[in-house]
């Protein structure tokens, strides 16, 4: 599933099971301990492993405002971490954190945001409209509606199995920018229609990055969903195969993007949220028989939308 050492120079991102000296940052996946020198995932998972984000050039960190980073030459990775009992509940919570993100990109050296993840505890509590991820929507979109950014981020929003008053957002930006990508099965999510919230999720599918140190396609938070809807509610094999769909999808987008002509495998990282423990096993035999020699972490997290059983994100080098 991962091996002790980072093996492939060439690539930016890759799991190991203890970090190697090459990297600009470490995610600790899986681990409760907080990590004092990178990031860290406090979910279960089948395993623990680290994501090395591989450094090019001038390797530091530090803090802007109440963020932590992590940086080399081309990248920022940062953590900015509120309490909601600070700000009053996951809305208004949200909004502040993202109001400060994007006050602190463009100051940062690293303006360009190409992906962000978010975490947070009891994400389907709360009914109908006052759901704590639509809530999460509401906050975000006032944020994103009230900033100068013009392109959606690549993005994931995942439930946290422990109970914790926190917000962790973290978010991935560049010197240079990136382009983001739309999946043609799925709708774009800022036109989803008010049936999912009273606000709609403000994200690309993908965000697809050209360096000299090679392309990157940062791939969202992706499940079974085909339009706008939610496809095969109950069946975890069949959200893996309408998933599956939609990477493919994704993929071929970035390959006509980036002129590129490349596969699922060696070079893919995936990261699986599988909402039931009792799924962890039988998801992590579909992604070893589903991508031949790609790298994946499974954890144990809650997608957004109730219904939803799974959600895969990655990075792929194409
Ligand atoms: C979906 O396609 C599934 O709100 O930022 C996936 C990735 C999903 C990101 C977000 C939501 C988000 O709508 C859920």
């Amino acid at each position: 599933m991962s091996t002790a050492v980072p093996e492939h120079p060439r690539w930016l991102v890759e799991l190991a099971d203890e970090p190697g000296e090459a990297h600009f940052a470490a995610w600790r996946l899986g681990q409760r301990a907080a990590a004092a020198d990178g990031f860290s995932l406090p979910m279960p998972a089948l395993a623990t492993t680290t994501e090395c984000w591989r450094g090019s050039g001038r390797v530091r960190g530090g803090e802007i405002g109440a963020a932590r980073f992590c940086a080399d030459d081309d990248f920022m990775l940062a953590e900015l971490v509120l309490s909601e009992k600070d700000f009053g509940g996951i809305g208004k919570t949200t909004h502040e954190a993202y109001r400060r993100l994007f006050d602190y990109l463009p100051a940062s050296g690293y303006p360009y945001l190409l992906r962000i993840w978010n975490y947070f505890s009891g994400i389907n509590e709360g009914i109908g409209d006052q759901e704590r991820y639509r809530q999460f929507c509401v906050g975000r979109q006032l944020a994103f509606e009230r900033s100068w950014m013009d392109a959606d981020p690549a993005a994931t929003v995942i439930g946290l199995p422990e109970k914790s008053s926190r917000l962790r957002v973290l978010w991935l930006a560049s010197r240079t920018p990136g382009r983001m990508l739309d999946n043609p099965r799925q709708m774009v999510p800022r036109a989803y229609p008010p049936e999912h919230g009273p606000e709609p999720p403000r994200f690309s599918r993908g965000a697809l990055w050209n360096g000299m140190r090679g392309k990157l396609l940062l791939i969202s938070g992706t499940a079974s969903v085909v339009g706008h809807s939610s496809r095969h509610l109950g069946k975890l094999d069949a959200q893996l195969a309408e998933t599956r769909r939609n990477l493919d999808a994704l993929l071929k987008v970035a390959n006509e993007a980036a002129g590129t002509d490349s596969r699922f495998g060696a070079g893919t990282v995936l990261r699986a949220y599988v909402r039931s423990e009792t799924d962890l096993g039988d998801v992590e035999q579909w992604l070893h028989d589903s991508f031949p020699g790609a790298q994946y972490a499974v954890l144990q997290g809650d997608v957004c939308r109730q219904e939803l059983l799974v959600e895969i994100e990655g990075v792929h080098h194409l």
